[in-house]
């Protein structure tokens, strides 16, 4: 590849500017932000969102005012042919509860910003270029949800299952003028989607560590999320003999003391997670009659996901017999690990190599939009540092001058990615 960087530049003062804005919107005494997916902040977010498009003289290009059927935002900046497939620069605007200001908002914005440049510099792009914000990737009803109905990936059944309740996923899709019968309405032709890419803060150690200022992502982890519903036996918590109990909270309890070990033991390229446990009735004096426990693997292989599985539902099984309760899987996510195209990151190389910035090609543990896109189009993903490694917490902090190199690591990448003249 001979790649000549544009001497076009994101501008640093309306990015910082918009990050700013937008970090106000769901903030948090601590310094996060509060902002899950179709909460008022997030619907605060939305329609700040939609008006920075606007003010930029992008196209809003949604067929409602809260986005397409899945509620993903797209500003478009339209190419030769204004029907011509479209080259997607996204994230995500919804954060985990008092999660960061940087997770998804940062590569959001960036998007925004490099759609708004190339703009301004008067470049008509051959495809068209459109920066998306995609509803839920966090999950707070179902993760990668704006990614995975406009890609197909989501199914009827996935509809079923969300991880508040049915009633509250509607009632929150109802404030967006959304149903959740409409959500697969989202989805686009492959033929449609030109490429895909997403700059986002690293959420781990690596790049702070070893001081790169950029990562180049080769692969994302996979992910299943499941709920163990443990069934027991209400009784009285002093009366009723140990021997005698039908205790559920015992069997969730050893399963993650369990799980733990399986993991540390025989899984050490993987990882779980026991994000909540539910206990019914849930008061001192009475044995747990059920608990539901919200359970996350991740594997970097799909055989490595399915083993962990495997494994991880045996022991269930084998907890609840032995506590003598009844055991209920449900399979809330299902999404797998994936490749980042492989002629997507030569070019993500060569345009940071020609930046000047140090850089390592490295797997993403965190799960990403970008993986909605990696079986469809070219996709790719570019990393920053985060300060500490710190993530889905107040503290999660990226260095500003990282969030501009990612920026303009972004648009150069898009330019020659997307066949933009200069
Ligand atoms: O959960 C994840 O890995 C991502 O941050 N949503
Ligand atoms: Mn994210
Ligand atoms: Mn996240």
């Amino acid at each position: 590849m001979t790649h000549s960087p544009s001497s076009i530049r994101i501008n640093e003062q309306r990015f910082k500017t918009n990050f700013e804005a937008l970090s106000r919107i769901g903030a948090t005494a601590a310094g996060g932000v509060h902002r899950p997916a179709l909460s008022a902040a997030d619907l605060e977010a939305r329609a700040w969102f939609r008006e920075r498009i606007e003010a930029a003289g992008l196209e809003y290009a949604c067929q409602r005012p809260t986005g397409d059927a899945a509620g993903n935002q797209s500003a478009v900046l339209r190419g030769n042919r204004a029907d011509a497939p479209h080259f997607l620069l996204g994230s995500h605007l919804d954060t985990v509860p008092n999660g960061g200001r940087f997770d998804g908002a940062l590569g959001v914005l960036a998007a925004l910003e490099v759609l708004q440049t190339i703009k301004e510099a008067g470049y008509i792009p051959v495809v068209c270029l459109e920066a998306i914000n995609f509803t839920d990737e966090e999950g707070a009803h179902l993760g990668l949800l704006g990614s995975r109905a406009l890609t197909g990936k989501l199914t009827s059944a996935d509809l079923g299952h969300p991880n508040l309740g049915v009633e509250e996923f509607e009632s929150g899709l109802s404030r967006l003028g959304l149903t959740r019968d409409g959500i697969l309405g989202a989805y686009r032709e492959p033929g449609m989607i030109a490429g895909y890419l997403e700059l986002h803060i690293e959420q781990g150690p690596t790049l702070a560590e070893s001081g790169e200022e950029i990562g180049i992502v080769t692969a994302i982890v996979g992910i299943r999320r499941l709920r163990l519903r443990f069934i027991g036996r209400a009784d009285h918590a002093g009366t009723t003999p140990i021997p005698r109990r039908r205790d559920a909270g015992r069997a969730a309890c050893t399963f993650t003391a369990h799980a733990w070990e399986a993991v540390l033991r025989d899984f050490t390229d993987c990882a779980i997670n026991v994000g909540n446990m539910r206990f019914e009735p849930g008061i001192f004096n009475v044995v747990p009659a059920a608990v539901t426990l919200d359970l996350e693997l991740r594997a970097s292989s799909k055989q490595g996901l399915a083993a962990l599985y495997d494994a991880l539902v045996h022991l269930a099984q084998q907890e609840s017999k032995e506590a003598e309760v009844e055991l209920e899987i449900t399979l809330a996510e299902d999404i797998p690990p994936a490749t980042m195209h492989p002629t997507v990151q030569p070019v993500l190389i060569e345009c940071a190599v020609a930046a000047g910035y140090t850089y390592r090609s490295m797997p993403s543990g965190a799960g990403h939009d970008a993986q909605s896109f990696a079986d469809i189009c070219p996709t790719g993903m570019i990393f920053i540092p985060s300060v500490a490694g710190a993530s889905h917490s107040p503290k999660e902090f990226s260095h500003w001058q990282d969030c501009v190199n990612g920026a303009d690591l972004l648009l150069q990448a898009a330019l020659e990615l997307a066949h933009v003249p200069t």
